[in-house]
């Protein structure tokens, strides 16, 4: 069997943490990472019939039944996963009934997955529906978007509207644009179930005054979305600083949408 330190499944985890964490993203413990895995890919690294124990999830995971995931470990910081995965990480397969995580492999020091799984799970699920072949959620602290959720409007509408207005790749990027959610408290089943509500139908949620959830089918992918809305919030936060003299227009916004026939959020821009 393969050294699951080897996997390029958990080579490419640690490296996009360490990537997050050298942008500022995530200071101590803050952000999580939650990777959907097949099969064959745990297979080559572990024995899937050697479950080193249970560890309860607090909420119903059924429609996840049988699926393995690489998930961050609560309290864990994204600074030491290359240096000792082992420790940081886990592997663990949703349990049939759907209420534990069979740990397979890692949260080698008694540790535990992130306190925000109920809200990675669910997003999952809900992505899961919407795109198949979706893989990765990734939650973080972005700092110029989290300094925008201090000084604009926390509206769906409008905080799109601006950041597709700060980068002439942002519509391109999402054009599904950008849920916000208003603060509600984290680790919650609640807090859970408001992002998995809004990710379906839109990868990028905002936690407003907390951080940013975004969905992808790849760690590259969904990692340069998260890169893509905190640089159109930098630029936000640079310019609206000085004064904001000149816009891409919504006629502009349309070209963009046609030239890339691209089908975008609507409500966002006049027909
Ligand atoms: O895991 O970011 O939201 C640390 C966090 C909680
Ligand atoms: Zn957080």
């Amino acid at each position: 069997m393969a050294n699951i330190l080897e996997a390029k499944f958990l080579k490419e985890y640690c490296a996009t943490a360490a990537n997050m964490y050298r942008l500022g993203w995530d200071e101590r413990n803050g952000g999580n990472i939650s990777y959907l895995l097949t099969e064959e890919e745990v297979k080559e690294v572990l024995d899937v019939n050697n479950v080193l124990r249970l560890i309860p999830l607090g909420f119903d995971a059924k429609e996840l039944s049988g699926r393995y995931f690489l998930v961050s470990g609560t309290g864990k910081y994204f600074k030491n996963f290359v240096g000792d995965p082992e420790n940081n990480v886990g592997v663990f397969r949703i349990s049939a009934d759907g209420q534990n995580a069979e740990l397979l492999w890692g949260y080698k020091d008694g540790g535990r997955f992130t306190s925000e799984l109920p809200a990675h799970l669910m997003s999952h699920i809900a992505r899961l529906k919407a795109d198949p072949q979706n893989r990765v959620v990734m939650h973080t602290h972005p700092t110029n978007l989290l300094a925008m959720t201090y000084v604009h409007e926390l509206d769906t509408n409008k905080f799109t509207h601006t950041l597709w207005e700060m980068n002439t790749e942002c519509i391109v990027v999402f054009p599904d644009g950008v849920e916000v959610l208003p603060w509600m408290l984290c680790g919650t089943n609640e807090i859970g179930e408001a992002t998995a509500e809004k990710i379906g139908s839109c990868r990028t949620v905002i936690w407003s005054m907390h951080g940013i959830y975004c969905a992808g089918k790849d760690l590259d992918e969904t990692f340069g979305l998260v890169e893509t809305v905190e640089k159109a919030a930098q630029v936000y936060m640079m310019a609206s600083s000085v004064g904001i003299k000149n816009r891409i227009t919504e006629d502009q916004l349309k070209q963009l949408a046609k030239r890339f026939n691209l089908t975008y959020r609507k409500g966002i821009i006049a027909e």
